[in-house]
């Protein structure tokens, strides 16, 4: 039974972030019922983010952030004391180890908690590489959206998204900015800081994206320059994901990382993998070998991973059935895992309005 004294802990997220898909993922592979973990959403689209309130929850300035209470018997006299868990792979990983199915503080269900966690120290170390691959700066999902211009007309496509959202955020910026200097809020130098730099961290981008309506004859000198700068960029980030892309193909046992058994390293990869199909045109209902080759192809020419893995005993080992057992076909790991992740009922009830 949930005792409504205990305070909860709170996750601080945005529904369309990758970050924070993550943990939301975890919530429900391990049964957490929507009474366990208030769910709190930060607008990323309005700055939320950079108010000082909740820079005192998260200084970097990101969700998703657990807010986890220390004292588990609070007394009203007593003031509560909180943790704040500040990146999504810590938060998956305390996320797994507090649910079990024994404990019910909080909640009334009774789902299955499977542990997520790696059962041995080779396992453990695959699942370290994938998800550091995953967070290497070479496969930055957030650079790889504003970088997904190649084109004038994918160029258009990029800022009909991502304008409006990086204009607001940079108002918001500003506003906070301003306030601070009128006194309206009084915040320390460290922050102001930090303020300016997540001001200057898109001052490169956000030129191109407004002129993206324009066809590049029609551009100043420095507008054209700035432009091909962009093209350059963006040329280069998705060249530099296939050796990611190789990587973790290499990397994973198939069709999930660590074999037959789900484990955070997949979450991780899911919201990874779920982003990078979107961003090449793909939508949550491609086959495997359809959103990856979309991938590869979006890299630039003449890619593809390995087809190395038996397709009968992929879905064998993800328990999806076989059509042709005998079959001596074959696809890539990654191909394999999209078929298998994107059949589990987590990944169907977080991406239910379609990839982002
Ligand atoms: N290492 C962090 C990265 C979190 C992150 O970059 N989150 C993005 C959303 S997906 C964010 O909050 N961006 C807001 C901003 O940079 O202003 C984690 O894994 O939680």
């Amino acid at each position: 039974m949930a005792s409504p004294d205990l305070p909860k802990a709170a996750l601080y997220y945005f529904p369309k972030s990758i970050w924070s898909t993550i943990p939301l993922l975890v919530l429900e592979e391990k049964g957490y019922a929507p009474d366990e973990i208030d769910l709190k959403v930060v607008d990323l689209h309005k700055g939320e983010q950079y108010t000082p309130s909740y820079l005192r929850l998260n200084p970097n300035g990101t969700v998703p952030t657990l807010v986890v209470p220390l004292h588990k018997t609070l007394s009203l006299e007593i003031e509560s004391r909180y943790k704040a868990i500040q990146d999504s792979k810590s938060i998956a990983e305390f996320l797994d180890k507090s649910r079990s199915t024994q404990s019910r503080t909080h909640t009334t269900s009774s789902a299955p908690s499977p542990s997520l966690s790696p059962a041995t120290i080779a396992f453990s170390a695959v699942s370290e590489k994938v998800i550091a691959l995953i967070r290497s700066d070479a496969a930055n999902p957030n650079a790889l959206t504003i970088l997904n211009g190649h084109d004038e007309e994918s160029l258009r496509v990029v800022t009909e998204a991502r304008l409006w959202v990086l204009t607001a955020r940079q108002q918001a910026l500003e506003r906070l900015l301003t306030d601070n200097e009128s006194a309206n809020i009084s915040v320390s130098e460290k922050t102001r800081r930090f303020w300016e730099t997540k001001k200057n961290s898109v001052a490169d981008y956000l030129p191109v994206l407004q002129d993206a309506e324009k066809p590049t004859d029609q551009l100043d000198g420095h507008a054209r320059q700035v432009r091909e700068n962009y093209w350059k960029d963006s040329k280069a980030a998705w060249f530099a994901l296939r050796q990611a892309l190789l990587q973790l193909n290499q990397e994973i046992i198939g069709p999930y990382v660590l074999g037959d058994q789900l484990s955070l390293a997949d979450l991780h990869l899911a919201a990874w993998l779920a982003r990078l199909v979107k961003l090449s045109g793909g939508t949550i209902s491609d086959d495997g070998n359809t959103a990856i080759e979309r991938i590869e192809a979006h890299t630039g020419p003449a890619f593809s991973l390995p087809k190395d893995l038996s397709v009968a005993e992929a879905r064998r080992r993800a328990g999806l059935p076989i059509p042709d057992a005998d079959s001596n076909e074959r696809q890539n790991r990654l191909a394999a895992f999209w078929d298998a992740v994107k059949e589990r009922p987590s990944f169907k009830k977080v991406y239910a309005e379609g990839l982002h």
